[in-house]
């Protein structure tokens, strides 16, 4: 696959309701998408980093950056065998791997479409369809954190996901457990607590909760493992998994029983996969986090997550929780059982809507044979 071209555009999307996490308020998305053509056809990423550091350190801008000084011009002109081939161009450049996925995926859609075959298939993956399950931000009361869930299981959703952080979790977790028994109920902490809060931490125990995410730093594996002796509840780890190696460490240390695979986080499809295989390896479920995508970011998403490793729902739900219009048709939708169906198309298997993308964007910088070109 000769890279002719490549297409850098930031686009601004806004949430239908803001996101509240232990870190921060997001509503307001500045997105990176990239488009790439190689061999004539063109394909689409998405670079899932933030506007600020305050979930993993790469921001919108330092994407903007990388990609433009560094990735692009090493691989525009570059004739590649496979996308799988991409992150060997790119081991000069250390770290950035969401600016990395974000190219690297697009790639991967150059390539099903190539063969004529949905990217889920070229991936390895064997579902046609995916079990789907939600994040819910932080709310100003429990009552109205209830409110939604219902609101949420009643769409059919297999999983509930509560973002706590203290002050907001104990309570929080028991009004909703308390109205439902039953359902599968997750947390994710996005590292709020420390080490010194295990007792505190130990009261969750009591809620049967599929698991905890990252509830300590986002770079500390260790303590997640001395942790996870202290308390029953299965730990997590989203933040602190950046590649098969960190996988593996945390697995040996018994840091976790359960990891979120993020594609923009572990750098790509490749990446991925490796983390993926060490978990069906060790026999650790894994299931797709999920960074307030659009419909590309999530369509790479589905194509992930239908690998056979993910047995639990992911954080991959309906275009229309996040957007008045997603930039792709169709739109994501899910099933009233919680699904959403493994796309029957070739590549990605969903159009994007080039009219709209270009209305929502506000910069953009194009190479095409390592020659920058103003568009
Ligand atoms: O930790 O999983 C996370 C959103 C932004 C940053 C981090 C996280 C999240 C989510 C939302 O939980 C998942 C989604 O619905 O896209
Ligand atoms: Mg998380």
């Amino acid at each position: 696959m000769k890279i002719e071209r490549v297409t850098l555009r930031e686009i601004r999307m806004r949430l239908k309701a803001p996101f509240e996490t232990s870190f921060g308020v997001t509503q307001e998305r500045r997105i990176l998408l990239v488009e790439m053509i190689a061999d004539g056809v063109s394909g689409w990423g998405e670079i899932t980093a933030l506007e600020s550091p305050s979930y993993n350190p790469e921001t919108t801008d330092t994407a903007w950056h990388v990609v433009s000084d560094f990735i692009a011009p090493v691989i525009v002109g570059r004739d590649l065998p496979s996308s799988a081939d991409l992150p060997n161009l790119l081991t000069g450049i250390r770290g950035h791997s969401m600016a990395k996925a974000g190219v690297e995926n697009a790639l991967w859609d150059i390539e099903a479409q190539q063969k004529g075959i949905p990217l889920w298939r070229l991936l390895g993956g064997t579902r046609d369809e995916i079990t789907c399950g939600v994040s819910l931000g932080i709310r100003p009361t429990a009552a109205s954190l209830v409110e939604k869930v219902q609101q949420e299981i009643s769409c059919g959703y297999q999983r509930i996901k509560l973002k706590i952080k203290p002050g907001k979790d104990v309570e929080f977790v028991a009004a909703v457990r308390e109205r439902y028994p039953k359902i599968m109920l997750s947390v994710d902490a996005n590292s709020a607590y420390s080490l010194g809060d295990a007792d505190h931490l130990r009261k969750l125990d009591k809620f049967e909760l599929i698991m905890i995410e990252q509830p300590l730093g986002w770079d500390d594996i260790y303590s997640h493992a001395r942790l996870q002796s202290q308390i029953r509840t299965a730990l997590c780890l989203d933040e602190c998994i950046n590649n098969r190696q960190d996988a593996d460490a945390a697995v040996a240390i018994g840091a976790c029983k359960i990891i979120n695979i993020k594609l923009g986080r572990v750098g790509g499809h490749t990446g991925a996969r490796r983390v993926h295989d060490v978990c069906v390896e060790r026999a650790v479920p894994v299931w797709c986090g999920g960074m307030l995508e659009s419909g590309i970011g999530r369509a790479h998403n589905i194509a992930m997550s239908t690998l056979p490793g993910f047995t639990l729902p992911g954080d991959v739900s309906a275009s229309s929780r996040y957007w008045t219009e997603d930039i792709i048709e169709p739109e994501v939708e899910v099933s009233p059982r919680g699904t959403i169906a493994s796309p029957g198309a070739s590549g990605l298997g969903y159009t994007v809507k080039r009219n709209l993308v270009e209305q929502f964007c506000v910069q953009s910088r194009n190479w095409t044979h390592g020659v920058q070109v103003a568009v």
